[in-house]
This record gives structure tokens, C-alpha cells and sequence, in this order.
């Protein structure tokens, strides 16, 4: 399945698990499997699987109704797997695929509170400085994107919203790694589910550093006001990667971060789901030209790109399809997820990539 070269060396399948449960055949596929993401509430969708990670979130099919769906990462060469400090890996000689999950209950301790930090900011913290030190160690210097998942992400414990309490723990562990936290942060995003460890996932570049690059716009979220919080979220609004080939869109891998309706700073359609994703898709076309402008030869489209797409409300899925479709086109791939999203005020947000060979064995 993995024999063909692609500059990215990395390759992605998005498969229904529904279709997957019950008996399994030779065990090829549960080796296959091992680099997968699982979107599922349901731990027993497991069974018999060994994946790197299940984030307890819900994939959502066009009429809403809750759907188990993993996404498998393949990585081409030789590849390495392991484990350490809590941080699951796979790696081969370029691209390393990682993820960790932390609970927060194994930081709810009186010396961690004593500095005055919730337990989710100490579990941000440690996630990041986690990760920081085993890329160090296997020398992947690169990030090129993180996904972030936490529970009841617009929630408040101890007089600060949760988001803030995730971004404090995630710029702690930045800077304590000796990472900037503003320019050329990597791509993210960080969304929430009902309840569930910290988890976080990211691929990292051994030789090729990406280009951060920023949406004309928004205002970095960097450099987001005070009024957002104390301290700004760490990242960019997209990275790109170039690894060398003849063929320009096949040889720079894009990563777009979250995107929402956002403009400078501010949140705008509030209870307006259309055109909340109508504005979404303006940013991340902006940020498709400033990705050009910056790396000529990344000419990408709204139609080239794979798309994921948070959802607060179950019954908005239809209409948000028909919406980017309309958009982007109609056979553009998009995979909805039920998660809430970091501003209470936003009901969706979209994220994209391209640049990897995609075989999407969904419906639509
Ligand atoms: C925004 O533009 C919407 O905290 O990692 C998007 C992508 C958002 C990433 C993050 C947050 C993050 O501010 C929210």
C-alpha cells in the first residue's frame, strides 16, 4: 500500500471503524493501524486495535448522527516506533508522528497547586515539555503541527477559563524548552470535548523546517489582546514544508491551522453558523495567498485541500457541507467533528491540509 515515493513521506487514510468492527482478517490491518487517530466516544471500538491514540470525541455523518472514524498515518522507508516520558512514536527517517494523553487528575497535587497552577495548566505544561524533550532527543527539530483536545474547553475552574489555563501551560512548556512563543510557532489547533485526558498529537520534520505562515487578515494570535487572556496562544495560522520534487503541490506539505470567524481579533456572525463558515473559508483562502506569496511554487486552492471541521451543533453539519461544498467544490473531503469550540461565541471552525497522498474511505 506504501511502495509509491512522496516528498512529504507521509500518506493518509480516513476510514469508517463501523465498517472495520467485528472480526478482523490477517492482522495486516491492525499493523496498518498502529499510526491511527481514532475519533470515538466509544473506548470499545478498540478492541483488538492498538492504535496511537483515541481522542473521545465524535465524528458526525451528514445527518448528524455520531460516527467512529479513524485516521491512519502512514509513513514511508523504515519506520521506528516507541515510547517515552508518556509520548507514543512513530518515526522514519524524516517525518515523526507522536501523541500523549494526560489526565488531569495526576496533577491535581499540593506542590503543583501550591505555585498556583491548575492542575490543566500543569498537564499543558508537562504535555509540551514532554514532547519538546523527546523531539530533542531523537533529533526532530521541526514541529509542523499539533492538535490539541481538552475537556469542557469553555468551562472556568479556579477563576480562569479553561482555554486560558491550557494556553499558560502550553506557552510555559514552550518557553521552558527553550521555544519561541511568537513568529514561527507551529501550526495548531485546540478545540474540546466533553471529558477525556489532555491529548495531544503532532508530526515533527527531522531535516525540513516549515514556514510559518500568517493570515493578512487576523491579528497574530500571538499577539492577540489581553483581553483573550494573560497569556496568547501559541501558533501560527498555517505551515508549510517543502521536501523537493518536480511536482510543486505534491512536494510542499500544508498544514492550516484552526480557523474561524475571526477577523483582526474578533469573533464575527455570533449565532450565524452559514456565515461564521462562510468567513472561515475567507480566512483560509487568505492564508492559501499569503502562503503563495511567501513560497511561490505552494499554489494550493480551496479545492485541493482535505477538511476538518469542528462543529458545536450536531444539526449544523448538513448545512456546513453545503456551504464549503458550494465553496470549495463538490467533491472536496471534509471530516465533521463534535467538539466545542474555543470561543463560546463561535460555533464553527475549520482546519486543512494537502500535500499527502489521501484516500478517504468515507461517504462524502
Ligand atoms: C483562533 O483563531 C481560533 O489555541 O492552538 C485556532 C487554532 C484557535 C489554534 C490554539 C486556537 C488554536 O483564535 C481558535
Amino acid at each position: 500500500m506504501v511502495d509509491s515515493i512522496y516528498a512529504s513521506h507521509l500518506r493518509c487514510t480516513v476510514l469508517d471503524l463501523d465498517k472495520l468492527a467485528g472480526p478482523r482478517g490477517d492482522g495486516s490491518t491492525l499493523q496498518e493501524l498502529s499510526n491511527t487517530v481514532l475519533f470515538s466516544r466509544q473506548a470499545s471500538d478498540l478492541s483488538g486495535l492498538a492504535p496511537q491514540i483515541r481522542v473521545p470525541m465524535a465524528a458526525l455523518k451528514a445527518d448528524g448522527h455520531e460516527q467512529a472514524v479513524g485516521e491512519l498515518w502512514q509513513l514511508g522507508g523504515d519506520v521506528t516506533q516507541g515510547a517515552a516520558h508518556g509520548v507514543r512514536y512513530s518515526h522514519n527517517d524524516e517525518v515523526l508522528f507522536g501523541a500523549i494523553q494526560l489526565a488531569e487528575a495526576e496533577f491535581d497535587t499540593l506542590a503543583g497547586c501550591d505555585e498556583g497552577k491548575t492542575p490543566l495548566q500543569q498537564a499543558s505544561e508537562a504535555a509540551y515539555q514532554r514532547i519538546f524533550q523527546l523531539l530533542d532527543a531523537l533529533d526532530f527539530p521541526h514541529i509542523l503541527r499539533f492538535w490539541n483536545y481538552l475537556a469542557d474547553i469553555n468551562g472556568y475552574s479556579h477563576d480562569v477559563e479553561r482555554y486560558q489555563q491550557f494556553n499558560i501551560g502550553r506557552q510555559d512548556g514552550f518557553m521552558r524548552s527553550g521555544r519561541d512563543v511568537m513568529g514561527g510557532v507551529p501550526a495548531a489547533s485546540a478545540v474540546g470535548f466533553r471529558e477525556g485526558p489532555l491529548t495531544v498529537y503532532f508530526f515533527a520534520a527531522r531535516n525540513v523546517r516549515p514556514l510559518a505562515i500568517e493570515n493578512p487578515r487576523q491579528i497574530s494570535a500571538y499577539e492577540y489582546p489581553q483581553e483573550y487572556g494573560p497569556r496568547s496562544p501559541t501558533f501560527s495560522r498555517a505551515s508549510i514544508a517543502h521536501w523537493g520534487s518536480d511536482k510543486p503541490n505534491d512536494s510542499h506539505l500544508l498544514f492550516v491551522s484552526g480557523t474561524a470567524s475571526i477577523v483582526g481579533h474578533q469573533s464575527l456572525h455570533v449565532g450565524d453558523v452559514i456565515a461564521q463558515t462562510r468567513e472561515s473559508l475567507a480566512n483560509i483562502a487568505a492564508i492559501l495567498q499569503e502562503a503563495k506569496r511567501v513560497q511561490p511554487a505552494a499554489n494550493f486552492s480551496l479545492g485541493d485541500l482535505c477538511y476538518k471541521v469542528y462543529v458545536r451543533h450536531a444539526q449544523d453539519v448538513a448545512a456546513i457541507r453545503n456551504e464549503i461544498q458550494r465553496i470549495a467544490g463538490v467533491t472536496t473531503h471534509v471530516l465533521f467533528l463534535h467538539a466545542d469550540i474555543c470561543r463560546h461565541d463561535l460555533l464553527v471552525e475549520i482546519e486543512a491540509s494537502a500535500g499527502y497522498p489521501m484516500q478517504w474511505d468515507l461517504p462524502c
